[in-house]
């Protein structure tokens, strides 16, 4: 493949439970990117419901990473952020930002889901990650995660008009936004996002169970689309698709959702990259 891109993408990495790295290499490799992993920090299982898990931090492993790419002149096509182990990795990731310019810069600020933070985020950490924000070039929140960012209590769902006014505050943080899974009042589910051509709407299905790992799908396959080329909008309504396929699937088949979604049987269509979900103006 001729100029194949490269992503450099700092996770955890979390052995069962489909979250972080253990889906965002698969799905990066599916749309003929390449993904160079830089965990934060090693887990048998992601935090959402196996109970108190070890957690091995790799905080000093960042830079030591960094160090050497610098010194093989490896040159990456994007850098991708997303949960950190500890406060201490702010600086890493900012420091290996700043090392490449001409990367896009995709923060996935990575702090909690419905309404709750996540138990290994404390309050100096979640600061640190509102500041990581400010030097992105996208920022993909949660509901919960852009009413820490904007420093709003977190509501239930928003009317259009809301989600409209946050998408705008969050665009003084990064030039593009998009806010995943957020419930509107009118009763659906819709991933929103700006940047200065205008906001869009991609709605989805509304499905009553809640599964980890979902944020990390999204945001790799638009992650991906990007690299390829992709309009902010049409790069959300492809991770929109993909995202709700394997969320209908794995609903339809029971699975414990910490298990996370099974998204595997998925990849495929990623590599023909066709589905997409209705975008509309908001
Ligand atoms: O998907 C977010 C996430 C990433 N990494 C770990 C997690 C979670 C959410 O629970 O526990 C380790």
């Amino acid at each position: 493949m001729q100029n194949q891109k490269k992503v450099a993408a700092i996770h955890d990495l979390s052995g069962f439970g489909r979250c972080s790295l253990t889906v965002i290499l698969p799905i990066l490799s599916a749309m003929g990117i390449q993904a160079c992993p830089v965990p934060t920090a090693v887990l048998p299982t992601h935090t959402g419901g196996f109970g108190k898990v070890e957690i091995k931090d790799l905080t000093d492993f960042i830079p030591a990473a960094l160090q050497k790419y610098k010194e093989l002149e490896i040159d990456f096509d994007a850098v991708y952020s997303g949960f950190l182990a500890s406060e201490k990795q702010i600086g890493h990731c900012l420091e290996f930002f700043k090392s490449y310019p001409a990367a896009l810069k995709v923060v996935d600020p990575v702090m909690g889901d419905h309404g709750r933070i996540y138990s290994t985020y404390t309050a100096e950490l979640c600061a640190g990650i509102c500041k990581l924000a400010q030097i992105a070039d996208i920022i993909t929140p949660n509901l919960t995660e852009a009413s820490i960012l904007l420093d709003e209590e977190f509501p239930q769902s928003l009317t259009r008009e809301a989600a409209r006014d946050w998408l705008q505050r969050l665009l003084k943080l990064a030039p593009a936004v998009v806010m995943t899974g957020v419930p509107l009042e009118e009763g659906i589910i819709a991933n929103l996002c700006a940047d200065k051509s205008g906001a869009k709407l991609i709605k989805c299905d509304y499905v009553p169970q809640n599964y980890p790992g979902t944020g990390d799908i999204f945001t790799a396959v638009l992650t991906g689309g990007l690299l390829k080329g992709d309009e902010l909008h049409v790069a959300v309504s492809r991770a929109a698709s993909f995202t709700q396929t394997a969320i209908r699937a794995t609903f339809e088949r029971k699975t414990p959702p910490r298990n996370g979604v099974v998204f595997e049987e998925f990849l495929h269509t990623l590599v023909s990259g066709q589905d997409f979900l209705e975008i509309e103006e908001i």
